[in-house]
């Protein structure tokens, strides 16, 4: 655990008390602070009375003496409504910060020289597979690296830092816009299109919290940023011009003349004076695809700046095991092979999935997002029948009319099950069931994971249950 500076007798409220909320709240305590927390959901506060922790109902209480507000990034504070306690701080003028700030308050407070490096990861879809890949390069390449942030481990309960350490932050926009002074060492931006617009406004405040990552880089820093989309592109051109970290240009998309670019599976790296064939990923299972080009062009260069060799780099892309809940094989029978993607929350993610599998019994829906499966029609041709779940399967069914094969089934589990008779009965050669859905889980599930996770079980229970059949 990481313990929270310059707050020390200071009187700090935390508002939400999940995995940010309960860890910015001991990291708070271990720094001296006075702290009060809330959450709108009695049992949560339950839970953190238990543990030890003051919980005061933050709209009835008087806030002269509060020095700041500690939200948690699912909590809004300006769209698409302000929750009511981030209103009230800024009515007096109390200062909100997210746990990242805290996180970046406590290494500025280490001499420059004993810092730990940090490598902030953010984008639109990619960002906990380059962060986990990243780790996985750097722990093997010898370095005491630890990945956090949005990931899943709050930044605050990574441990402590010590001078040679690297942290891996995978940085959302939520994160983003409430952090302030967080230094990159290397900032990396895999790509930007519409997402969580609801939360920033439109597409002008979402991409203005990404681009915090860059803020307080310096000389001697890396920026590796994207050169596949438009908006990452013109944002590369923006940090070349300002020129204070060192830009690498990554792409998947076509051979760059000056940085990493991922073509037809290979890495290249390039300079002013020539290209060079570095990593082959035909060697690393589980970097497959375009998508994952991109993420290992991205690893690659920071790794580089680590001070990693190409051969340590290439070494291990072929060891890294993948991602859980990302296009993860759960299990294969009865000639059924099961797919977990419940990772890929929005149509991007959806798109680099469907791009990758054929014959593909896909499940989707949950709680959609803004333009639901808008842009993936060129990909349908891949999908036999769609099996729609949640809050969205009405609109889904409406989108896909005419295009893909649907049907409603509400639930995970009744999905499951006739995705599975639909495809063992196909006669297709390799058929996929797919959990790819498009939408946040959160009408269903407590997060993507507890979905992904559903979906292991029911496969598991599938699975057992065809054993048990077969005569013995
Ligand atoms: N709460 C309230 N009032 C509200 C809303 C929420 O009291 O109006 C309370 C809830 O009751 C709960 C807590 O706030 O107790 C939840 O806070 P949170 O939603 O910020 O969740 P955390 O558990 O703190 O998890 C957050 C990230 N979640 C979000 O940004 C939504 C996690 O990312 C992250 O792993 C974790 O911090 C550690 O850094 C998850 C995520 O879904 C994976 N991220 C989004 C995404 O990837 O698309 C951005």
């Amino acid at each position: 655990m990481i313990a929270a500076v310059g707050f020390k007798d200071k009187t700090i409220a935390v508002m939400g008390l999940g995995r940010t909320g309960l860890s910015a709240a001991k990291a708070l305590l271990a720094g001296g602070a006075k702290v009060i927390v809330w959450d709108d959901n009695d049992k949560n506060r339950e839970a953190a009375i238990k543990t030890g922790l003051t919980c005061q109902d933050l709209s009835k209480r008087d806030w002269s003496d509060i020095a700041a507000l500690v939200l948690s990034p699912g909590i809004p504070h300006t769209h698409p409504k302000p929750h009511h306690v981030a209103k009230l701080a800024k009515a007096v003028g109390v200062p909100i910060l997210g746990d990242t700030e805290l996180f970046a308050m406590a290494i500025n407070a280490i001499a420059p020289k004993d810092r730990p490096v940090i490598y902030g990861i953010t984008g639109t879809n990619g960002k906990s597979t380059t962060t986990v890949l990243l780790t996985h390069i750097l722990r093997e390449g010898g370095h005491d690296a630890h990945a956090g942030g949005n990931i899943g481990t709050a930044c605050l309960d990574l441990p402590e830092p010590h001078p040679g350490m690297i942290y891996v932050l995978e940085l959302s926009s939520y994160q983003l816009e409430l952090t302030q002074s967080l230094h990159c060492n290397g900032a990396i931006l895999l790509n930007l299109s519409p997402d969580h617009l609801d939360r920033h406004g439109g597409f002008a405040g979402y991409e203005a919290a990404k681009r915090k990552i860059f803020a307080h880089q310096e000389i001697g820093d890396i920026a590796i940023i994207s050169m596949d989309d438009t908006h990452s592109q013109s944002l590369c051109m923006n940090a070349m011009v300002q020129g204070k970290a060192n830009v690498v240009p990554i792409s998947a998309q076509g051979m760059l003349s000056h940085g990493i670019s991922s073509v037809a599976g290979k890495l290249y790296e390039s300079s002013a004076t020539e290209t060079k064939m570095r990593v082959d990923l035909v060697n690393a299972p589980a970097l497959k695809g375009q998508h994952n080009g991109q993420n290992a062009a991205a690893a690659f260069a920071a790794a580089r700046h680590a001070g990693l060799s190409v051969d340590a780099i290439a070494t291990a892309m072929i060891t890294f095991p993948g991602l859980a809940h990302r296009m993860e094989t759960i299990g294969s029978f009865q000639g059924v092979r099961f797919i977990n993607d419940s990772k890929a929350t929005n149509a991007d993610a959806v798109r680099q999935a469907l791009g990758t599998f054929v014959n593909i019994f896909w499940i989707v829906g949950g709680q959609a997002k803004s333009g639901g499966l808008d842009g993936l029609q060129d990909q349908f041709g891949a999908v036999e029948k769609a099996f729609l779940i949640g809050e969205a399967q009405d609109a889904f069914a409406r989108q896909l009319k005419g295009k893909v094969k649907a049907k409603k089934c509400g639930t995970l589990d009744n999905a499951v099950s006739q995705a599975f008779e639909a495809a063992r009965g196909s006669g297709l050669p390799d058929p996929v069931i797919l959990l790819s859905p498009a939408c946040a889980s959160f009408d269903q599930f407590a997060d993507f994971k507890a979905r992904g996770e559903g979906f292991r079980a029911l496969v598991g229970g599938l699975e057992d249950s065809q054993k048990q059949k077969r005569p013995a």
